[in-house]
This record gives C-alpha cells, structure tokens and sequence, in this order.
C-alpha cells in the first residue's frame, strides 16, 4: 500500500512538473464517493419508515435541563442498530436486533435545553464506557454566551395521550418529547395537530454504538485505492426530521444549482438521486447543477410556506447526507401499528416535507428554531453559531484578483491600468505563485524583490493587498516554519501516528493540526509583522485548499482515519477543519493590528460559525452562463446559512467569458456581498479595460454603481452583524406571504430596498421581472415605477441588469467616484428617497471609521431618515451610546425624490433655516437617464445632525 501511494506521488509530481495538472483532476463523477459507495448512506437510505424501535424512560429535570434514557425495546426491529459484518445486504433485510446487540447496546443519553427566543436543543450520545473513547462533540462553534441565554426548565408535564413529556419553548410553542415510540415534536401549545418540526415521527432515528472490539468483523471501507482502517468500527447516525406546513425546504450549503429550493432526492417521481452530501471537498470543475458537496458544510436547514417558516441545526462535522423526500415516499408496506397509521393519516392532512439526516460519527447536537418569519429562524441561529463579522469597509468594495499577478511590475501596471480607466477598486490579490515555492509568508524574491514597497505604493493611494496563505506546509527541512511544525509535533498524524504527508502544491506537504488551540495561537503569530517577512498592516489574507484539499487522497483530500489532537479522528471533524484554518489566521490579523485592525480573511472551506471569521467565495466556478445563473442561488444560500459575507469569481475562474458573460457577470455581481473578479492561469487577462471602450464603459459603470451603493452595503453589513440578516436576500425573506416569491431563484433583494435581477441568457433581448407586494419599484437608472404584485416584460438593456427601488424606501449613497473607498470617507451623501403611495418612505444610514472595533463602544453615526407629510427627517437611530465617539463633517449633498406626483418649488430647511430649490434633475450623475426625479440640489444638511427638509 505504501509503495503504491509513493508511485502515486510520483506520477502527481511528474504531471505537476509538466504542468498538466488540470488534465488529470478534471471533474469524474467516479473520483468521489457516491451514497451508494458510502455504507452508513447506503444501510440508513434502505430502511423504511416504521414504528420507531427506541423508547425514552427516566425522565427527570437535572440543571435546569431535561434529561432521559433511551433504548431499543426487546422484540422490536431494526435494520442497523449495530452494523453486523460486512455483508450488509444481509442485515438490510433481516432488521431483527439479536440479544446480543441488546446486551452490547448502552442505554444513549437524551438531553434537551431551551434557550430564548424558542430555541431547543435536542443532544443524544452514548452513555460514557471508560473503555471506549468518547464521540467527537464539535467544540468551538457554539458561540460562550448561549449558556447565558439558557433558560431552565422547571416543570415538565406529562400528557395523558401516551407517554409524553411537554416543555414549553416560547410563546404558544412546546415541545413534546413522545417516550413510547420514541419521537420529539416542536408544536403550537396544546394543539397536537399543530406541528412545526418532528423528529423521528417515522421512526428512522437510529445510532451505532461504539464497540470495544471487532470481534473478527471486517471494519476497513475501501475506495479508488484509498484504505480507510476504520479502528472504532461503525459508530453513524440517522433520523428523519419533518417540517411541517412547509413548501419548501433551504439551506444545507454548499452545493451548485440554479434553484433556490432544494430538490427532493428520493421518492416517487424521483430515479436514482444522490442525496446532499455534506462533505469539504476540492471538486476541481465542479457541475452548476449537483448534489455533490463542495468546499464548506453548514448542515443548517430552514423550511418556508404561508404559515411560516423553522429551521434545523445538526452541529456535527462529519459527512452528512440529506435527503428531501418527495411526497409519498413512506407509502407502500410499512410496519407501523394501526394506531401509527392513523397519526400518520392525521400527519398526512398537513403539508409536509420529510427529510432524512445521516452523518458517519460524532454525536447527535440539534438545535430547532421556530421562527415564526424567516428573519426569526436567521437570527435564532446566528445566537446559536455566533453574528456575521462587521467587515472593514475596504472589504466590502471591489477586489481584483488572477492567479498570477506576475510580479511587482504587473501589480504597477495593473494598479495604474484601473486609474487611467477611472475604475475604483480597492484590493489587489496574489495568489500562489507570489511565494518561494509555495512556502507562504515567503515571497518569490525574483519576482517580488520589494514586497513592502509594493504594498506601500498601493497603500498610498487607500488601496490594500492581499496574499494567499494555504493550509499545506511544504516538508522542506529548510524551512523554518516546516521544522518549528515538525519539532512541536504541530502536524495532524496518520494513522499510524506519523505526521501525515500528503501531496498539494509545493509537493509533499504537512497540516498543522488546527483543531489544537495551542497550535492555532502559534499560527496566528506567524502573521505578526515581524515573523510573516515582507508583510505591512495593508496585507491582508486568502485561505484556499483548506477543506482540506490533499492531491493524493482519497477523494482529494485528508484519510479519514488520520489523527488530531485530543485523538479525534479526522472523520469526526473533517468539515470543520476549513473553520478552524480559517478561525486561526482572522486571529493572527488581529492579533498583527493589536486588536484595533478588523481582519480580513476570505476562506474557501467553511461551516457553521464561519460568518464570525471572514468571508467566503464559492469556488472555482467556469465561464459559462449556467454557472453565473447558479452562482446566485449558492450566493443566497450562504446568507441564508449565516455566511452573508459571499460571493462568486466574477467572470468565472475556469475558461474565457465571452465580453457578453463578463460584463453581464460584473452588472450581476456587483450586488454579491463580496464582489472579486478572478480567473485561472490558463484563462486570457481580463481586466476591466480589455474588451474594448463600449465593454470597459459597461464594467466601470457596474463597479461604479457599487461604489455609489457602499454606504448602503455598509449599513447592511451592520445589520447583518446585529441580526444575522443578511444582505443579499430572496425575495421570500421580504414577502414571507407571498408564494410566488418562495422558489425565485435568480432575483435577489439587496437589504430590503434593492431588488435585482439578472440576465443569464447570450444576447437576451427582454427580461421578465416579478416585482412582489402592493408598492410599486422604481427603476434604479430611469427611475421610473412599476407596480408591483406583477410581473413585468423589460427590455433587457446592455448597459445594466434590471435594479429596482422599493417604494417606501430612502437609500444612502455617494457618487462622486474616487480611486478608492477610502478616498470617498469624507464625500458628500446622496439621499434617494422612493415614496410609497402613501407618499411616504424610510431609511437608515450606519457610519463609522470603517476599520476598527471603536464602534463596539460607541463610536458610529447610525441614522433614520423619514419621510412623510412631504418631509424629510433625520434623527439617530439610538442614542444610547457607549465612551467612544466617530464624528464627521459629511453633508447630504443631494437628495433625490421619486414618486412625487407634483415637483414642488423649494424646500426648507430646517433648523439651519433657508431654503433650496428644487429641479426636476436627473436621477443621480447619469445625464442620459430619463428622468422622473426631484432632485434637491446642496442642502448640505450635516450626516450628524438631527434636520428637517419641508418640501413647498
Ligand atoms: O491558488 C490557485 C487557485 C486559486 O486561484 C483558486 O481561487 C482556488 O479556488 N486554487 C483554487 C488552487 C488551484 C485550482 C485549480
């Protein structure tokens, strides 16, 4: 076996040597593990619904906590309580549990904990055997102050319509723990009928107790060469969870497709689906349209329909598969009682979708949110994994990035290529070939011989850099942090306790074992200035391959039976190594800036709790129009997860986008959250200014109207960073009741105010736009309305993508473009003003130094402007501030006003006094636009003060 993974490395190394690396890992469906080739998928796929075979006992309230008991009951049936030998065709179909696996199977531990805002959490795991090592419990994600959240529970009642404990969540909502059989419903207070969530309602739960000994049984699995040793035996989980009242379920990123809503994967109408597989994996060309898993797991799953929406958090970091089972896949011959079968037609009168959760390891930690809207589910997770970071300002304006920028005379001349082009931007990235050999924090002397005065250059004019730092440690004893890792014993070992070499880009390489917090604090120093040669406080970081991506391994990436600290095997916390990577280098930034300096980390890998470290991209997406179409939906999805701070390579990494696709792609994606043009090596360059001046027009437009819009994205972000609500929003997130909204998949709202949509077609002549509720929207560039509750034909113009502004709505802006964000901090403010048809509207702008943590204590300007009784008002949004102030003399130079059905003449300003006239002007600095705006023209009302502006 060693000598044939040696051969291996070697045939990488020649390939990669020739430079014929993309050749060999192009996407194949065979090189990754289907459900079929996966037992514990498999064994947990084939079971059919049934009268659950567990049942809870020893019902007691401990700390404030529920606790219980929960075993098989004798006689009863089970396809795999213990996996038995390595025919498993033969225990598929003989599901009777024997004496003996009642004797080995240990009564499982039931917990359940109520936290505010209705939240449950539901945790299931072995009874603790001394002989047996413990399950892996993902630590790290849950963020400290839920404890302070917990509220304890004091009576537990016990319900006459069989066994049941019920302890109340929030108001009008219990949850019921039914004992005989086993099953944990969430539901309206006292209405049985009335569930929201169930778990185990058709008896699928079922947990693989670890064993002390193998008794002969053949534990290895076996995959394209790979050997996985497998020591503690099987040791998976399933159960089947349903959510009710729902017509669609969301979530589970990451996973390519154009629709928003998840697929089901099986029942009828459905051949030979793949479940959604949570699993970090390095698919190179990944397909637009799979269930496959991709870079980062979040196994977070959120339902909608006209009564609401819930959500379903499985904090476990092994591989997961779901499935969503279509309806009528629990018909045919079940063995549930006559009694079952009457629940189950009750169950029946309500509309639900079923869903089957399956995971190799860890333990069962499940949260249940109730919502009721969908911002309520959003937010009850984000208490659970923590708010997405408030990200530095810079970081939320446009990134330009290619692997390679070559060298520091190709960094110059892009840089100044931006310039002449009078195209803001504020980020240059380099990837990996900016080091000695792919030993980050070195840099390619030949090629960067001046790291520090490059950074500088670009510094001065507000722009940052950023370098790609990779998780893979190339195994040259030369190399100082190689031999500092290697005699700390810092890598992640295999199996047989050496550290582990696998192969990636520098060729052999090592992992430091991030799940060690000894060994992330040591990471995190190594970007101080001093250790990390080269760097300056503009550098900031780019964590790539970190799922982790490893050439020769099993399905690209680290044997599961490889070891970190503690001895968790890799299988227990696989999908969480990417966290923790990137967990350790946001440290190590914010370590560099003595805690004043906001990180900035962009990490391909993520998982639940990602949103309090960086942000993330979706990968190495292809040039083409289905890949762009799909890139909103996975965009949407991220945010839905709590990972608002997302986006896609604009233009597509893999491949040459026609100018068409590449302009439509910069239209689009300049609404991402986080918006970063790059492509391959392969790829021809595609800055901004190479299509020619109609295309180069196009593109500084679309990064312009980004620019305009950061004062808005900021306030978002802020928001964000409260709430959990994302910016990039569906549109169901807004119109909750509206139906036509639930599956829209390639419109999106910006906040509450921006709708866009986006043209995915080569040469699409006329879009159809749906714009929900009763106000109308106002075209963005034209400003003129369109009703809503419709949909519209539109031209589908060259110069932009269909954006529209919510009546009822005032969004901040500014439009004078500089060279970059930073040069815009001390810009006037535009105002633009949508009235409903009330002839009123709203809007908030959040303001600070835009790169350090001041604002945590007070230092921000957070206003509301209202408009109404043909006024338009600014006061702080709250007054309770905290020692540290953030002042600015920034004006509102301009307020624009659509929807008024008479332009008034002058307006008055109050207190100031005096008054300015009124024009009906263009819309914002776009002279060709045809207008239907009010434009007030220098108020020059000040961003801090509270003011009036009367229109007359
Ligand atoms: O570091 C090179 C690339 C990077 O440009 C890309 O963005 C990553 O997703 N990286 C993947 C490794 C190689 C991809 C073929």
């Amino acid at each position: 076996m060693a000598m044939a993974r040696a051969a291996l490395s070697l045939v990488f190394f020649a390939l990669f040597m020739v430079g014929e690396f993309s050749a060999v890992l192009s996407w194949k469906k065979e090189e990754f593990r289907n459900c079929d080739q996966t037992p514990f998928c498999k064994r947990a796929r084939a079971k059919k619904p049934q009268s659950s075979p567990f049942s809870v006992s020893g019902v007691a309230l401990e700390n404030g906590r529920l606790t219980a008991i929960l075993l098989p009951k004798p006689n009863s049936t089970s396809p795999f309580i213990q996996e038995r030998g390595s025919d498993e065709s033969q225990h598929l179909a003989d599901g009777a549990i024997s004496d003996r696996e009642i004797q080995e199977s240990r009564p499982l531990l039931i917990e359940l904990s109520v936290y505010q805002d209705g939240i449950l959490r539901l945790k299931v795991d072995e009874s603790n055997d001394p002989a047996i090592k413990k399950r892996f419990q993902v630590p790290d994600v849950v963020v400290p102050e839920l404890e302070q959240r917990k509220l304890l529970i004091s009576t537990i009642s016990t319900s006459s319509d069989g066994p049941s404990s019920t302890i109340h969540l929030t108001d009008g909502i219990e949850a019921v723990l039914r004992h005989d059989p086993f099953a944990l419903d969430v539901r309206r207070s006292g209405t049985p009928d009335d569930l929201l969530l169930s778990l185990n309602s058709n008896g699928l739960f079922d947990f693989e107790q670890r064993r002390s000994s193998k008794d002969g049984e053949d534990w290895e699995e076996r995959f394209r060469g790979h050997t996985d040793s497998r020591p503690r035996g099987p040791q998976s989980i399933s159960f089947d969870l349903s959510f009710y009242d729902a017509d669609f379920v969301y979530g589970i990123p990451e996973h390519a497709s154009t629709s928003l809503g998840l697929q089901y994967t099986r029942g009828p109408g459905i051949d030979q689906s793949e479940p959604y597989r949570l699993f970090n994996l390095d698919v190179f060309e990944y397909l637009h349209e799979s269930p496959f898993g991709l870079y980062g797991s979040v196994p977070l799953m959120l339902s909608h329909g006209p009564r609401g929406s819930n959500g379903f958090f499985w904090l476990n970091a092994a591989e997961m598969q779901i499935d969503v089972l279509s309806p009528g896949w629990d018909d045919g011959p079940s063995i549930s009682s006559p009694e079952e079968k009457n629940t189950k037609n009750t169950k029946n009168k309500k509309k639900r979708i079923d869903t089957l959760w399956m995971s190799e390891a860890g333990i069962v930690d499940a949260f249940f949110f109730v919502g009721p809207a969908p911002k309520d589910v959003i937010r009850q997770y984000t208490r659970v994994t923590g708010s997405p970071a408030l990200p530095q300002l810079f970081a939320v304006a446009y990134h330009q990035c290619r692997w390679n920028y070559r060298d520091e005379e190709d960094v110059a001349n892009v840089d100044a290529g931006f310039d002449e082009h009078d195209i803001p931007y504020d980020v240059l990235w380099l990837d990996i070939e900016h080091t000695d050999g792919k030993r980050y924090f070195t840099w390619d002397k030949s090629l960067f011989p001046n790291p520090v005065e490059m950074q500088n250059k670009i510094g001065a004019k507000g722009r940052r850099m950023v370098t790609i730092v990779d998780p893979h440690i190339k195994r040259d004893e030369s190399f100082g942090l190689h031999s500092e890792a290697t005699e700390k014993g810092y890598y992640v070992k295999d199996s047989s306790g050496k550290d582990f070499d696998g192969w990636c880009w520098p060729g052999s390489s090592s992992y430091p074992d991030m799940l060690n917090p000894e060994i992330r604090e040591w990471w995190a120093n190594k970007f101080s200035l001093k250790d990390y040669v080269g760097s300056t406080p503009s550098l900031y970081i780019w964590n790539d391959m970190n799922e982790p991506s490893v050439f020769n391994g099993p399905e690209v990436t680290m044997p599961r039976d490889a070891l970190h600290y503690g001895g968790v095997e890799h299988r227990e916390v696989h999908n969480a190594y990417g966290y923790y990577f990137h967990m350790a280098s946001a440290e190590g930034l914010l370590r560099r800036g003595g805690g004043k300096d906001r990180p900035f980390v962009l990490s391909r890998a993520f998982f639940a709790g990602t949103q309090r470290y960086g942000a993330i991209w979706t990968g190495d997406n292809t040039a083409d129009w289905d890949h762009f179409k799909a890139s909103v939906p996975m965009v949407l999805t991220l945010g839905l997860a709590g990972l608002t701070f997302s986006g896609a390579d604009v233009g597509g990494f893999f491949g040459n986008p026609e100018p068409e696709l590449l302009v439509r792609w910069y239209q689009l994606g300049a609404y991402y959250p986080f918006f970063r043009g790059h492509a391959h090596h392969d790829t021809r360059r595609r800055e901004p200014w190479l299509f020619g001046a109609q295309n180069t027009a196009r593109i500084r437009e679309a990064i312009h109207i980004r620019y305009s819009l950061l004062p808005y994205y900021y306030t978002l972000f802020r928001e964000a960073s409260v709430s959990g609500t994302p910016v990039m929003r569906p549109l169901w997130l807004e119109f909750p009741n509206d139906p036509l909204t639930f599956n829209i998949s390639d419109a999106f709202l910006v906040g509450d105010s921006l709708l866009v949509k986006g043209i995915f077609e080569e040469r699409q002549k006329s879009v159809n736009v749906y714009l929900p509720g009763k106000e109308s929207w106002f075209d963005v560039r034209s400003g003129m309305a369109y009703a809503g509750g419709r949909s519209h034909w539109l031209e589908a113009s060259d110069d932009g993508v269909p954006a529209f502004q919510r009546a009822g709505t005032i969004i901040p802006r500014r439009e004078r473009f500089r060279r970059s964000s930073t040069q815009m901090a001390n810009d006037p403010f535009t105002l633009v003003v949508a009235l409903n048809s009330s002839m009123e509207a709203e809007g908030e702008l959040y303001l600070d130094d835009g790169r350090s943590f001041d604002y945590t204590e007070g230092a921000f300007i957070h206003r509301r402007f209202v408009f109404s009784n043909q006024t338009l008002h600014s006061s702080p949004v709250s007054v309770d501030r905290g020692v540290k102030v953030f002042s600015s003399d920034c004006v509102v130079e301009r307020v624009v006003i659509l929807g008024l059905p008479v332009k008034p003449h002058r307006a008055a300003v109050w207190p100031a006094g005096g008054e300015v006239e009124v024009e009906a002007g263009p819309l914002t600095l776009r002279p060709r636009a045809k207008t239907a705006a009010v434009v007030i023209r220098r108020p020059n009302l000040r961003i801090v003060d509270d003011w009036s502006l009367k229109l007359l």
